[in-house]
């Protein structure tokens, strides 16, 4: 839980101060700077056109003496602290743009906190409304028309940004945009709970994060202030592992959040398949007629929502033709670009504050440049941080179009390879039993900690339920970049399974040992400057997804496996920018589970959330790597022109 209460204190709009969550959600405000001193506040119920009023926080400049953008953010997660003589530790984005000077606006989206209205998760858009027809492109345009009109000193300009669930609104706020909207920028958007962001992953469910989530998450019936102070959901125990395994179906969990209460966890666990309701929140379709600049931020590492800024970043550049649509990927966890100086992220140390680098050398000049009308700020469209080397990398398009398609295919022995090899048949199999799953973590914790996304698999890789597949050491650095695409032949004795792959980093046993491998000739490359006693044959996770084996077939109607009959799986992996230095190997590790990050599968074909103890069976799995089946990991290389 806590990495969810940090991640989301981190969510809460940079306004929040004594409210919900004590965490600070930026860094630390130099103490000589005082928002009181500089902005005045004042606080609205701007009405919609439907009438419903949405409460919104404004912080205006004490300084007459210029005009200043809007710079807007919205946010199910409360404006607090209320009050007009009550003023938050932080507002925006971070204290650059603070004392660059904006007027900073907040507010709680429809039917949450102090706004009117009903809140549905992630409003569907509207791309045919009538007169008093809402969405979140409706109530952003209402808001900045009134805001126009009724606010001192502004330059007619609005920017608008937010990260998680305020970049989900960001994003459906700029559809069919006011023509004020000049800047935007969704970071770690949702764009399709369903595909990759926070509910399914390949159709199976993110169980302990939105277990947690929707612990804090609740339906309110009226405009209301939160709790003074949250109350997390109490465990009675630090072991999610357990607590979930001891815990019964997802119906049983439900149960456990709800208390007797509605619980927004029921809609997630009710729709297991891509139905009618996730198709209606799929944001991807309807990211069109956006005039504002757009500026796309994510996380590699990134728990909750890394496909979302991938998708946004996609379908906005398809889209909108000739508008300015740029991507930052930086090593950073959900929303670690807004908080510390993203120098290091679990063991691992960049050698740099990418962080503090991406608030003032990238978000800052962003809206200087569209707000203020700084025509001569040259602004890059792409900013990629390159895993393995340390190095932010700008291309003409994401993914690279230098980037080659190549196959690891696995091999008799636990090998990989970059050839099929001939062998005419063979597997390897294993035994996978839903009593007890393969850990996502070896921390005990019953919430997610986002050092997972490059935890040592050290763990796993001992395990009799992992195959486990190695490439040679490679005698020279090796750079991916793109989406890493798992193609499976399986089988299982059950009539349903998982499969997880992960795509692994192997480090080298004796880090101080020299190498005589080729390196890239790049000054900017500083290597992963660790401890080697960590690292020492460290196992670094790069990327992990599971694929739920009913929806092989399409994940709006998932269909039983034949039983010990082989099928082929293939899906896409989130995309990467890593290098694997000379020295290391690479590793391909394939399991049936990945838990509590992820339910269970019973491996029989039933409805999950309601599946019974004895629907749960051990299954014998197999993976096939021979001539006629040829499992492998196909990534996208880039020539790295040593
Ligand atoms: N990514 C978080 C979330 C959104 C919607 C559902 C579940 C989780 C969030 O932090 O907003």
């Amino acid at each position: 839980m806590r990495s969810f209460l940090r991640s989301l204190a981190l969510l809460l709009p940079l306004l929040a101060g004594p409210t919900v969550l004590a965490q600070p959600a930026a860094p630390p405000a130099e103490p000589q700077y005082s928002i009181k001193e500089h902005y005045t506040k004042y606080e609205y119920r701007i009405p919609m056109r439907d009438g419903k009023r949405l409460f919104t926080s404004v912080f205006i400049p004490k300084d007459p003496s210029r005009s200043y953008p809007l710079l807007m953010t919205r946010t199910p997660y409360s404006v607090a602290p209320y009050g007009v003589d009550e003023y938050p530790q932080y507002i925006g984005a971070s204290m650059e743009l603070v004392k660059a000077g904006y007027i900073f606006v907040a507010q709680d989206v429809r039917g949450r906190n102090l706004s009117e209205g009903s809140f549905i998760e992630m409003t569907p858009h509207r791309p045919v409304k009538g007169p008093r027809d809402v969405d979140e492109s409706t109530d952003m345009y209402d808001s900045v028309e009134w805001l126009l009109k009724n606010l001192p000193n502004h330059n007619g300009r609005v920017g608008i940004h937010g990260i998680s669930y305020p970049g989900f609104y960001t994003a459906a706020s700029i559809i069919d945009g006011h023509p004020a909207i000049k800047a935007a920028s969704p970071q770690a958007p949702m764009i399709d709970l369903y595909h990759g962001d926070d509910a399914y992953h390949n159709g199976a469910f993110m169980l302990a994060a939105n277990f947690g989530f929707y612990g804090f998450f609740k339906p309110q019936r009226e405009p209301a202030p939160p709790p003074k102070v949250f109350v997390p959901y109490d465990f009675k125990s630090q072991d999610g592992y357990d607590f979930f395994l001891r815990a019964g179906n997802l119906r049983s969990l439900a149960a456990l959040l709800g208390q007797g209460q509605p619980s927004l966890f029921e809609d997630q666990i009710a729709h297991d398949t891509f139905d009618a309701y996730w198709q209606a929140r799929n944001l991807a379709p309807h990211l069109k007629n956006i005039r504002a600049a757009v500026l796309t931020v994510g996380g590699w590492f990134d728990a909750e929502d890394l496909q979302g800024p991938l998708r946004a970043y996609q379908e906005i550049g398809r889209n909108n033709p000739g508008i300015f649509n740029a991507l930052v990927m930086g090593p950073w966890a959900h929303g670690g670009w807004g908080r510390h100086d993203g120098t290091k992220f679990g063991h691992l140390d960049f050698g740099a504050k990418t962080s503090e680098h991406f608030r003032k050398n990238i978000e800052l000049p962003f809206f200087e440049k569209f707000l203020k009308d700084k025509s001569d700020v040259k602004l890059a469209q792409t900013h990629l941080f390159e895993t393995g080397t340390n190095v932010w990398r700008q291309y003409p398009s994401w993914p690279p179009a230098a980037a080659v398609a190549r196959t690891l295919y696995f091999q008799p022995g636990q090998g990989l390879q970059w050839s099929q090899g001939g062998a005419a048949s063979g597997f390897d199999e294993y035994l996978s039993d839903p009593a007890k799953p393969v850990p996502f973590t070896e921390a005990i914790a019953t919430d997610v900690p986002q050092e997972y996304m490059a935890g040592d698999q050290r763990f796993a890789a001992s395990r009799p339920d992992v195959l486990v597949y190695q490439s040679e050491v490679l005698e020279e650095d090796l750079t991916i970049a793109g989406p890493v695409t798992p193609r499976l032949f399986v089988s299982t004795s059950g009539s349903d399974s998982d499969f997880v792959v992960k795509l692994i980093d192997v480090f080298p046993a004796d880090l101080g040992a020299g190498n005589t491998g080729r390196r890239r000739r790049d000054p900017e490359i500083r290597d992963v400057t660790v401890p080697a006693k960590v690292m020492a044959g460290y196992q670094m996770l790069v990327r992990g997804e599971p694929f739920r084996a009913r929806f092989r077939k399409g994940f709006a109607t998932p269909v039983a496996m034949t039983p010990n009959q082989v099928e082929p799986i293939e899906f896409s992996m989130p995309d990467v920018h890593h290098t694997f230095r000379r020295g290391h190997r690479i590793m391909v590790q394939v399991q049936s589970s990945w838990f509590p990050l992820v339910d269970r599968n019973p491996q029989t074909f039933v409805k999950v959330a309601d599946a019974r103890p004895q629907d749960f069976v051990r299954a014998t799995q197999r993976v096939y790597r021979n001539a006629q089946q040829a499992s492998g990991v196909q990534l996208l290389v880039l020539p790295t022109g040593l």
